[in-house]
């Protein structure tokens, strides 16, 4: 034990050497590079403008709606970092400078710790590619049928990202948690301090403290500089702007998990705590709002995702859930991570119902809405009120073509 932190000592002062050092010899490079007397060789710029920063093409103009992702302009399961959905409780972006901001541990720990974003970086990182999901997404929409169209605004508050970071568990063993730190409260920097309870085990599996979103630094709307990744959980449990984590003994009951994000059943009472996100899916083409031309091929295609793992099964029903065919799982299929189905389609100009289903790895199969009124114990005219809402609703989306071509949501005649 002695041993152990003998280690850990001297490893965050070599960290401190380490930096002196690297500063030292790039201050060294840059002065070669102007060394007195010798001659400059000027680097042929080619003939053409080349943006500093890359700009799409002015004919592409998909854009976010308020928080919701425009998933029926995306290909493949990567969602541009631009276009990801955001939610922020009532406070602005913050403009964090990243030399300015520290990552404190605290709390029931050895060594109480605060990093830097430059020392969080020097740890061994990994890169994983992880969907988000507002645990709210769909709820909304259902008691609101005006905003409901779009595929967008059904389920726009997912998406999907390479996230570059240290896996908590490192953090965790420089700082020692103690027997009794069974829990973690988590807090971003933002003037209202969003803070969520995390039970240790989660910290301890696959948690990461991630800097980097697609190959870049995070964009400010997802946490720059430092966000908290608990893969396949509900997304108001990767706090952003992260600047501090104090272990704790039990859960400390936030607004954000005892309030807001509960799910109030009919009997009057609530249910807490319900972190991973369960198997879903949606067919993003076509999708509610768009037209097709007339009867012919058509290739459907769609998101599966799932909390527990990966998707291991998508099938795809064209006439309203009576019958079901496999649609083809596009490689890589990655754990908690969206995974992109295709599914070929002969349509013959009649009104046809589409609905996607997605099984996971550990055979849970995503429900139809039917099967999740049931769970809950509601009747369909319970999503009739705007202020009735179920967390984590996964129901099997129906998108409904008549014979004009147009696309329709159909949930609430499913
Ligand atoms: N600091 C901070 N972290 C936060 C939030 C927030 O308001 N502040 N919102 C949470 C919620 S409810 C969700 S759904 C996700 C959204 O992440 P995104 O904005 O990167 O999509 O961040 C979570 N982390
Ligand atoms: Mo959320």
């Amino acid at each position: 034990m002695k041993d152990n932190r003998e280690n850990r000592r001297r490893f965050i002062k070599g960290a401190a050497l380490m930096a002196g050092a690297a500063l030292e010899s790039m201050r060294l490079s840059s002065a070669q590079s102007t060394r007195k007397g010798e001659k400059e060789i000027p680097i042929p710029g080619p003939s053409y403008v080349v943006p500093p920063y890359g700009e799409r093409s002015r004919f592409v103009t998909s854009v976010r709606q308020g928080e919701f992702a425009p998933l029926q302009d995306f290909s493949g399961i990567i969602t541009p970092s631009a276009l990801h959905y955001t939610v922020n409780h009532g406070s602005p972006v913050p403009d964090i400078d990243p030399q300015q901001h520290r990552l404190m541990i605290h709390g029931l720990v050895d060594r109480p710790l605060i990093f830097t974003v430059d020392e969080v970086k020097r740890f061994p990182s990994v890169s994983r590619v992880h969907f988000l999901q507002c645990a709210g997404s769909s709820y909304l929409p259902l008691g609101d049928r005006e905003r409901a169209v779009t595929v967008q605004q059904t389920h726009g508050k997912t998406s999907c990202s390479e996230w570059t970071g240290v896996p908590l568990a490192i953090l965790l063993k420089e700082a020692g948690v103690k027997p009794s730190g069974t829990w973690l409260v988590a807090e971003g920097a933002e003037w209202k301090k969003h803070s969520i309870s995390i039970p240790m085990e989660k910290a301890m599996d696959d948690a990461l403290v991630v800097y980097a979103q697609n190959g870049e630094p995070i964009r400010r709307e997802q946490g720059f500089p430092l966000r908290l990744l608990t893969p396949g959980w509900e997304g108001v449990r990767n706090v952003k702007y992260l600047r501090r984590i104090k272990v704790v003994d039990q859960p400390y009951m936030t607004k954000w998990e005892s309030s807001v994000y509960t799910n109030l059943r009919p009997d009057g009472k609530a249910r807490w705590f319900q972190f991973e996100l369960e198997p879903n899916s949606v067919i993003t083409f076509p999708s509610g709002g768009q037209r097709l031309p007339g009867a012919g091929f058509f290739e459907i295609s769609g998101l599966a995702w799932s909390g527990a793992g990966a998707v291991r099964r998508v099938e795809v029903s064209t006439d309203g859930g009576r019958t079901w065919n496999d649609a083809k799982l596009q490689e890589p299929v990655l754990s908690k991570a969206h995974t992109r189905f295709r599914f070929d389609w002969n349509w013959d100009g009649r009104q046809a119902v589409l609905l996607s289903r997605c099984t996971d790895e550990w055979g849970a199969v995503q429900p139809t809405k039917a099967q999740v009124e049931k769970l809950w114990g509601v009747t369909p005219d319970y999503w009739l009120s705007t202020t009735n809402r179920i967390q984590h609703f996964n129901a099997c989306q129906p998108w409904k073509v008549t014979p004009e071509g147009s696309v329709d949501n159909a949930i609430w005649e499913s």
